[in-house]
């Protein structure tokens, strides 16, 4: 197959910043305090140094933050798009780099960060440059909410940071996010791009940490509105620390999507569309299509090609070109995937993994498929995040739309069927943010994305996700729209 991705320029950009990183606060780079580490997941090699930001790191950030509201909420949208385009320019530029740290950092395959998170992050931002312009006639007597505090999944580190912070700055609000512990360093290159697009000081603050440095934004006074991707966990307690705050808050939290293959659908396309809802980033996706339920009829010659399909996914070093699923991000989620899953085969389920060796160090699974299972199984009601399809059957249409609400998710559903009728009657019927039909995992930055139910609220994209970042103004008490 091809050489794998070189890791050199990676490591010449994590080298000539010392391994060591502070904050990204007012256009400046604080000095490092106390530290963890970032580690690569495919080999358990450290690659920096990350600091755990404290409550005067994060009230540092809002400060800046605040500052830098008034002028950059005063910019035209025209001008600030400006810093969009440049910012889209500059990612698209450096994006071998920005892939392959990705890669490194959080272990998903090259072939993803390369040809789907980075592009996606760039186009996130060219789309949200164009928006900033139409803001005022699309959104006429709104104004934008001011600080907000962004906290960010390690899933698509770079593509959620994309998601929080394109809107946000297209609408005039200025922004400190935190990324995950586990995934900062593209957080980090992203700051640098600011600093050399000349971004005005405070408007972008990137500050580093744990949960707790998290839960600090959140309830920071200073802070107006509080954008999450994370565990629908933290999603609960975020919602219950903002109550009553005033403070405007959206939620793109866990899922548990079903994918649905009726018996006339294109079997062989059927089956692509799965190894890419269940595989793509080792399942660690919030819309992952991880509920499998296929018409009975059909069922057991889908499943043999589901099998024959997984015997040929190649599970290794995620800078290998021809590897299709990388290394889990830490060893904690492999930790928690295994538990789930033994919990799952307790209570019943068959578990099926193609042969093969995994390479013998690294956060790495085999792709699975479970079996056997009743709704209340573990493994069917819980979110795995991970390589971990679940398998089950349907007879006719009503059972499959029934099987497939009776979740506390409702975050995407893919269908699949030839039969266009059949189809578009049960796309509606889905309680799902998205619904696919004949494909999975389409994204785009004009589609509104984002959940029902225990899913999380608002949406991200497209013209309701730019409402996410507006508010009437009359609840700021102005007459006035302050957008040119
Ligand atoms: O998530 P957390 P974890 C699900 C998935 C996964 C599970 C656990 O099922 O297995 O969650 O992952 C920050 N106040 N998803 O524990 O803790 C944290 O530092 C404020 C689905 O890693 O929710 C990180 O930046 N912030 C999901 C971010 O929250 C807090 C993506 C997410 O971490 C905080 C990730 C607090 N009290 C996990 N505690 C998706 N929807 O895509 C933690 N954080």
């Amino acid at each position: 197959g091809p050489a794998p991705e070189a890791p050199d320029q990676a490591i010449a950009w994590l080298d000539s910043k010392g391994r060591k990183f502070g904050h990204f606060i007012d256009g400046k780079w604080t000095k490092p305090g106390k530290t963890f580490t970032a580690d690569n997941p495919a080999t358990g090699a450290s690659l920096a140094e990350i600091t755990d930001g404290t409550a005067a790191d994060v009230d540092a950030a809002v400060k800046a933050a605040r500052a830098a509201f008034k002028s950059w909420s005063a910019l035209s949208g025209y001008e600030r798009g400006k810093y969009l385009y440049a910012i889209a320019r500059m990612i698209q530029k450096h994006s071998r780099l920005f892939a392959v740290l990705e890669s490194m950092d959080n272990g998903k395959p090259i072939r993803e960060t390369r040809d789907a998170d980075i592009p996606l992050v760039a186009r996130h931002f060219y789309h949200h440059a164009g928006w900033a312009t139409h803001i005022a006639r699309e959104f006429p007597d709104h104004v934008p909410y001011g600080v907000c505090g962004q906290i960010i999944p390690w899933n698509f580190p770079l593509l959620m940071l994309a998601w929080k912070i394109a809107p946000a700055l297209a609408a005039g609000n200025t922004v400190v996010l935190k990324p995950a512990e586990f995934t900062s360093l593209t957080a980090l290159l992203f700051a640098e791009i600011c600093e050399r697009v000349g971004l005005p000081k405070g408007v972008v603050n990137i500050v580093t940490g744990e949960g707790d440095t998290g839960a600090t934004i959140v309830n920071h006074p200073d802070i107006d509105k509080v954008a999450f991707t994370g565990s629908t966990e933290v999603g609960k307690i975020i919602r219950a620390a903002t109550a009553g705050s005033g403070k405007g808050l959206s939620l793109e939290l866990g899922g548990k999507s079903p994918y649905i293959v009726f018996e006339d659908a294109d079997l062989d396309s059927a089956v692509e569309g799965l190894v890419d809802a269940i595989w793509f980033n080792q399942g660690q996706v919030c819309c992952a299509g991880s509920r499998l339920l296929v018409q009975e009829s059909i069922e057991e010659r889908f499943i043999a090609k589901v099998k024959a399909r997984m015997e040929k996914l190649r599970v290794g070093d995620p800078l290998d070109k021809s590897v299709d699923i990388g290394a889990l991000v830490t060893p904690v989620q492999v930790e928690r995937i295994r538990d789930l899953m033994k919990k799952g085969v307790a209570e019943g389920a068959e578990v099926y993994e193609p042969d093969g060796q995994l390479p013998a160090n690294g956060c790495f699974l085999k792709p699975a498929l479970v079996t056997n299972v009743s709704p209340a199984n573990t493994l069917v009601s819980e979110e795995i995040f991970g390589p971990v399809l679940v398998a089950m059957s349907f007879r006719t249409p009503e059972e499959a739309v029934a099987l497939a609400n009776n979740t506390k998710y409702g975050l995407a559903a893919t269908l699949w069927s030839e039969n266009i009728n059949l189809a578009l009657d049960i796309a509606p019927r889905l309680k799902a943010g998205v619904v696919w039909i004949n494909g999975t995992n389409n994204f785009d930055a004009a589609v509104g994305f984002g959940g029902y139910k225990e899913s999380g609220f608002g949406r991200e994209g497209g013209r309701e996700g730019m409402g996410v970042y507006l508010k009437p103004a009359w609840e700021k008490g102005l007459k006035q729209a302050p957008h040119h």
